[in-house]
């Protein structure tokens, strides 16, 4: 394996846990999301998710090789309730995922079908960890809400404060701030269903450490903001590698539990 983990076929998803054990394990994501066998739980109803988010304005992004990344560490929110038994979780950062064209690039899969893209909004458990590293070491330290792409007409106002920055940090490792006003409440779909369960990073490590919400409902994005994510550089300055693809393909469910809430 290359020295370094990435998507293509030598240093990609199918050789990570050579380096990585965790990638092997029995709690990995994604997952294929097979809607028939998820099954509706009347807890989840009664104990709805909720969040509440601030508005932040220069947000610092970055190209991490692998994607953008926006970092948001948000003492005052709070991810609660659903599958998140007593405890609270606040929000680190957000990140997407996508691929070379937009028949493809979510990481989790619906029956079998890709989206365009998937938005991660990724929280840790402050109820019990003191910090985000810490967290990452336990079954339930992070709560990553999954968003899915569709692509249509009309793009979305959120997603393009982050593209106008994207020129800015076109190499590895490069960041700016994001001037304008960024509400991750506007990155969610109007309907709330969701499917839940327990998984993994989705990247090296792949830590088994992540309790999965992924909202049922797409939220929409044109194909010139895919087309822009697309080029990001995997590399520091001259050699230019686009960030064509990033998602790692659904792995066993196994017999982990697929719960879902229709919210
Ligand atoms: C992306 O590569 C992020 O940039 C990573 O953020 C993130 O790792 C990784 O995805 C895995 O997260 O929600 N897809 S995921 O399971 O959040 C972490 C970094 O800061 C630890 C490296
Ligand atoms: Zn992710």
């Amino acid at each position: 394996m290359a020295a370094e983990w990435g998507y293509s076929p030598t240093n990609g998803p199918d050789v990570w846990a050579r380096l990585f054990p965790q990638a092997g394990g029995a709690r990995q994501s994604p997952v294929d999301i097979c809607t028939s066998i998820a099954s509706s739980d009347s807890n989840l109803e009664m104990k709805k998710l909720t969040f509440a988010y601030e508005s932040q304005s220069d947000l610092r992004i970055l190209n991490t090789g692998h994607g953008w990344k926006v970092e948001a560490p948000q003492s005052g929110s709070r991810l609660e309730g659903g599958p998140l038994g007593e405890d609270i979780y606040q929000l680190e950062q957000f990140h997407c995922h996508w691929g070379e064209t937009s028949a493809e690039g979510s990481e989790h899969t619906v029956d079998g079908r890709a989206y365009a893209g998937e938005l991660h909004l990724v929280h840790w458990n402050t109820t019990k960890y003191q910090s985000f590293a810490e967290a990452a070491q336990h079954p339930d330290g992070l709560a990553v809400l999954g968003v899915f792409f569709d692509v249509g007409n009309e793009s979305n106002d959120e997603i393009e404060k982050i593209v106008s920055t994207l020129s800015e940090i076109k190499f590895k490792g490069q960041f700016t701030d994001i001037p304008d006003v960024i509400d991750p409440t506007t990155f969610l779909p109007s309907g709330l269903g969701y499917w839940t369960y327990l998984g993994s990073l989705t990247t090296p490590p792949c830590n088994e450490c992540v309790i999965w919400i992924v909202y049922k409902e797409p939220i929409t994005v044109t194909e010139e903001q895919l087309v822009q994510f697309r080029c990001l550089s995997a590399c520091s300055g001259e050699a230019e590698e686009f960030i064509v693809k990033n998602y790692r393909p659904p792995q066993p469910l196994g017999n982990r539990a697929l719960r879902e809430c229709n919210a």
